[in-house]
């Protein structure tokens, strides 16, 4: 039987749903017209007053938000209430070093805490269980969201963070832990590594939260083979609150947005014309409902489809299909948001030519990324001893930007092929959408 965490709103009317968009969306643009100064300028450059917004007909009428914005109002040019009023700011990596920033009132958290318990309950977790939180902590969103979501249904919570297998599974055997929530490549890893210690009979997880990035239906059905769950999708990003903007459902066609705190639309994403539902397009999210960082059209550059026919599972929430790519060029290697602008800069910051290439690709369930650069031909002549200390530097340069470690190969001078249109700096081996 489906489990709700919040019946009357999940499985409100349309109509409903529609009244408390109508009623928050009006909200929400008064509250940043009179207090960040940077929308203000925004919408009067537009020329639109908040009183033009009078429900959700009229959404298209507002400007887009992009990641652009974020890094020229950073670090507090978004903010909408006091600093003082906030508590919490979660991040992310931005493109050439500027990190997003989203801060959160208490009331913020809140809400986000119920998205994430609607989304553990939706998976079957009640207050009987034992959730084991293997998303990272910290600034990352992922451990937080469903370390909030657990409490708030009264589940006794691991807040193990990422890594440390060998204690992960330890704690998963001795304290019997029913879900699990981590990136799919991460439990996947941590299939394997319970099969190999031989302790497969030990583990009890009946299910898994798994998302922050992309991941097929063949993944899918080995980690529930392997670690016999059922596993489910989760969706969300920083900018908007973290994991449990969406969230799968036992039907498992397509997570469900949380449609009292979040508008979604579908856009073309070269005109911004919005498109029907069943139509691809790029994922906008209006967010309703916050107090500390409410963005208004932000162009989350996932390219989704949203479906709206009924769903089994009685929730009324439209479903939005898994991100099938990208309109820009973020990769997400190891969970973490990476840009090959990031690594250009770091080339071109210790003189290097930009020539290079990057190489993703996935070696027992774990990612890899390869950079292979090319020298100066001064460089070239150096002894082998020399260049490797140059790899290493360039190493440590990648991971103190980038946060995770990339293999560096320095190469000849002329052998990363020279394209004739645009350079193909990114191989991706993963085919993950
Ligand atoms: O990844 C938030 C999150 C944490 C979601 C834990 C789910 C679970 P960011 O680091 O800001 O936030 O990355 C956001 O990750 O725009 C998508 O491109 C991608 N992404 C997130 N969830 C999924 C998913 C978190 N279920 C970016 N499938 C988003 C595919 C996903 N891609």
């Amino acid at each position: 039987m489906e489990k709700y965490f919040a019946p009357e709103i999940e499985c409100a009317s349309r109509d409903q749903l529609r009244a408390w968009q109508d009623e928050r969306l009006v909200k929400t643009v008064h509250h940043v017209y009179d207090n960040v100064p940077y929308y203000r300028n925004l919408l009067k450059e537009k020329g639109i007053e908040p009183g033009d917004i009078k429900g959700v007909e009229d959404l298209h009428k507002l400007p887009f938000l992009t990641k652009d914005d974020l890094r020229e109002a950073y670090p507090t040019g978004l903010l909408a209430v006091p600093m003082r009023d906030a508590v919490r700011i979660q991040s992310t990596s931005g493109t050439t070093g500027k990190r997003v920033v989203a801060f959160y009132t208490q009331h913020d958290i809140d809400l986000w805490d119920e998205c994430c318990a609607r989304a553990l309950t939706a998976a079957g977790c009640t207050k009987d269980d034992v959730v084991q939180v293997s998303y990272g902590f910290g600034l990352f969103t992922g451990g937080a969201g469903l370390n909030g979501g657990s409490h708030k249904i009264g589940s006794l919570t691991l807040p193990m963070s990422s890594g440390n297998t060998d204690r992960q599974i330890q704690f998963m055997c001795d304290l019997g832990a029913t879900i699990l929530c981590c990136t799919p490549s991460y439990a996947a890893y941590l299939a394997e590594s319970i099969h190999e210690r031989g302790v497969r009979d030990q583990i009890k997880l009946k299910a898994g939260i798994f998302g922050a990035e992309a991941w097929t239906q063949e993944m899918r059905h080995d980690i529930e083979q392997q670690l016999g769950l059922k596993a489910y999708d989760i969706y969300g990003l920083t900018e908007i609150s973290g994991p449990g903007v969406a969230f799968e459902c036992s039907e498992q066609t397509g997570m469900h947005i949380n449609e009292d705190h979040f508008i979604a639309e579908i856009i073309n994403p070269k005109t911004g014309e919005v498109l029907p539902d069943g139509e691809k397009g790029e994922l906008v999210f209006t967010s309703i409902t916050k107090e500390a960082f409410p963005l208004l059209r932000y162009r989350t550059k996932d390219i989704c489809v949203i479906h709206n026919e009924p769903c089994s599972c009685g929730r009324t929430f439209r479903k939005m299909s898994k991100p099938m790519g990208r309109s820009d060029d973020m990769l997400i290697v190891k969970g973490v948001n990476v840009f090959p602008s990031q690594i250009e800069a770091v080339l071109i910051n210790k003189g290097y030519p930009a020539n290079y290439q990057i190489i993703v690709s996935r070696e027992h369930n774990s990612d890899v990324l390869e950079v292979n650069v090319e020298m100066t031909p001064e460089m070239f002549s150096d002894s082998l001893s020399a260049i490797s200390v140059k790899e290493k530097e360039l190493i440590d340069a990648m991971k103190a930007m980038l946060g995770i470690y990339a293999k560096v190969r320095l190469v000849a001078p002329k052998t990363i092929v020279r394209s004739e249109g645009k350079a193909v700096r990114v191989i991706d081996k993963r085919n993950l959408y």
